[in-house]
């Protein structure tokens, strides 16, 4: 969330957005709209941080517009307060079952707005953080497996659109059970978390995005990358790793800590599951394990 949270106020009538903005200006950054369709625009552009919306407006009304807002996956967690005239308790409830998280009526109290969209705010701050957490792996820093899953279906839906290339590489620390063996479990964690700042080393693209997928296990993902991109990205990553000379003295065939990288690419096609790109992967990253550790198969 910015510094200053952002409000968007939806109400067909002007003199109403007046008197919100006024009351809530000296603490957020307020944008409006005056129609349903302007709102769900707007909203998509800017991502709000809340939504006060009037409901009954000509065209789409409020009730239509927070329907849809709790079916777009990208603005779904907005929290949404109905700021109207209808102050039946019938109107009230078709208001919550709608999806919004609070309903006040109009004419508003200055106070009592004033604390709900705070109070409103400081809980989407809370979800917000804990949905980051959720999705972060604690040694690394890194996007856990679960952020993974969900950047990648994201982007399959959009690359899908264009039938844009997209890449993922899976890899996988070599003889790592050894060097914990070895070297004990606290210097495994160390070497898990250089080899992650090792792999970012190699993504320059803004959309790249690295992942511990699992235990020494990582899954990268390289939208608008096509197959010599993404074989190239792999091998930098697997000399980047062998470069930082971390010893590990009992693994088979190499002296050091290397990885094992698979690279799966394909044109994105509407419907094309997320889990084909990383069995592909992770298939291929077996592959170069049989074929001898510390290389790359695509
Ligand atoms: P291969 O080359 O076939 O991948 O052999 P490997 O020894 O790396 O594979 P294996 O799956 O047998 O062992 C993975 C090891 O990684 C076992 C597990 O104890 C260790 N490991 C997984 N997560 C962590 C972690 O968070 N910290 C440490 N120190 N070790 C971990
Ligand atoms: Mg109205
Ligand atoms: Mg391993
Ligand atoms: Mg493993």
């Amino acid at each position: 969330m910015n510094a200053r949270p952002v409000i968007l106020i939806v109400d067909d009538e002007i003199i109403n957005i007046e008197i919100m903005s006024c009351l809530l200006e000296p603490e957020y950054d307020i944008c409006f709209a005056k129609s349903g369709s302007h709102a769900l625009e707007i909203a998509g552009q800017i991502g709000p941080d809340l939504i006060l919306l009037d409901i009954v407006m000509p065209g789409m009304d409020g009730y239509e517009l927070c329907r849809r807002l709790k079916q777009d996956e990208a603005l779904a967690d907005v929290p949404v307060i109905f700021t109207t005239g209808l102050d039946g308790l019938d109107d009230e409830a078709r208001g919550l079952s709608s999806g919004a998280i609070d309903y006040v009526t109009k004419p508003v109290q200055p106070e009592i707005l004033r604390r709900r969209v705070a109070n409103h705010l400081e809980m989407k701050r809370m979800r917000d953080q804990l949905a980051d957490l959720a999705m972060t792996d604690a040694l690394t820093g890194l996007g856990n497996r679960r952020r993974l899953e969900k950047l990648l279906r994201a982007e399959l839906r959009r690359l899908a659109r264009s039938g844009e290339w997209l890449s993922v590489i899976m890899l996988d620390i070599d003889f790592f059970k050894q060097f914990n063996d070895t070297y004990g479990h606290l210097e495994g964690d160390g070497c898990i978390r250089k080899v992650a700042a090792a792999l970012c080393r190699s993504l320059h693209r803004e959309g790249d995005f690295c992942a511990r997928y699992g235990g020494e296990e990582f899954a990268c993902i390289l939208p608008e990358t096509d197959f010599g991109g993404a074989m190239s990205v792999a091998e930098d990553m697997r000399r980047q790793v062998e470069r930082l000379g971390l010893p590990n003295s009992g693994a088979g065939a190499a002296s050091g800590v290397t990885v094992s990288l698979g690279v799966a690419t394909g044109r994105c096609e509407a419907g094309l599951p997320a889990e084909i790109w990383l069995s592909n992967a992770d298939r291929l990253l077996y592959q170069s394990k049989r074929a001898g550790r510390n290389r790359v198969t695509g």
